[in-house]
């Protein structure tokens, strides 16, 4: 299953629709322009497969977008997550490594479904899911007290959120769908009341930052590791505000008490050292937020996607 070693498809995604502030679609922009993809590239001796735009699915917007069960901009999201769940399954079907840069995190309903379907047709297996996150995600419609989807992806991810109407994430198919049981969190402390019984009710395995603290991160991801299991297909979905603020202030909703920088990097540095990686996203870095905390953010980011794609394993 695994993608060949220097095949890299990049999908750019300049959405912010899936919580309501403004910046976070200028991300990609800002983490290309400082020489992320040159540096895969020239330094990592990719092959990069990249449109050279920054999506923003201008055409493909509805003009009407009101609240349905709770949720915010329900159509506009679910549009460009269908879309953005068409382009990542074409890098991934042609067996290629995919790179997805946020975007709010909302646009995982799309990365996720394209890896996990493609995954299946190309090698039967169940994709893995790592979630390095501040936060869960996995708020149901119901759940959500604040109706921002980027609070959602995983309940539509595993089915726990199901919905009939197309045009509002009924298109997500079985086929495209993971299993709690290959879902595994690092990095947690902000959830919510309903999303503890989430994960509690379904048993998913999650590491919090209390976790880190107790056991240090090289255990921790032993047994993030351990429990999916080897020979199997992993999407990484990192969301950078798990790192504490002092290293990655510019994000939405930044919580303090996080990753350092190092840990980050450590996360990436170990899924890749599996040769399972198949796909990582790189969500929530919001330049205009902190501006002076911008280039750190930025850097932060960099790092990790570079981390992930084995810049520095020996
Ligand atoms: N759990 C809250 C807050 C939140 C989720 N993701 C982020 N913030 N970045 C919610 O809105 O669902
Ligand atoms: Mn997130
Ligand atoms: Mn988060």
């Amino acid at each position: 299953f695994l993608p060949s070693r220097h095949d890299l498809g990049v999908v750019a995604v300049g959405f912010s629709g899936g919580q309501t502030k403004a910046g976070v679609d200028a991300a990609p922009m800002a983490l290309i322009e400082s020489g992320l993809i040159q540096q895969l590239e020239e330094d990592l001796e990719f092959n990069v497969t990249f449109d050279g735009q920054v999506h923003a699915y201008t055409d493909i917007m509805p003009k009407e977008d009101p609240d349905y069960r709770n949720m915010k901009r329900p159509r506009s999201v679910s549009a460009v997550t269908w879309q953005v769940s068409k382009q990542v399954y074409e890098h991934a079907k042609s067996g290629k490594f995919v790179l997805t840069l946020g975007g709010d995190h909302s646009i995982a309903i799309g990365t996720i479904s394209g890896t996990a379907k493609a995954i299946r047709e190309r090698t039967g297996k169940d994709l893995a899911v790592i979630w390095v996150d501040a936060h869960a995600d996995i708020n149901t419609p119901e759940t959500s007290e604040s109706g921002n989807i980027h609070g959602m992806p995983v309940a539509f991810l595993t089915g726990l959120a199901t919905e009939t109407h197309e045009d509002m994430f009924g298109w997500i198919q079985k086929d495209q769908m993971i299993t709690t049981k290959k879902l595994v969190y690092i990095g947690l402390r902000d959830i919510d009341k309903g999303e503890k019984k989430i994960l509690r009710d379904h048993g998913i395995k999650a590491f919090s930052m209390h976790d880190i603290d107790r056991h240090g991160i090289g255990k921790v991801m032993d047994m993030v590791l351990g429990w999916i299991g080897s020979d199997t297909p992993i999407h990484l979905s990192f969301d950078v505000d798990a790192l504490d603020p002092m290293w990655a202030p510019s994000t939405g909703t930044p919580v303090r008490g996080g990753l350092t920088l190092r840990e980050g990097d450590f996360i990436a540095e170990c899924v890749a050292e599996t040769g399972s990686l198949i796909a990582l996203d790189l969500v929530e870095v919001n330049p205009s937020l902190d501006i002076q905390g911008a280039s750190d953010t930025v850097r932060a980011g960099c790092s990790i996607v570079r981390c992930a794609l084995g810049d520095t394993l020996l």
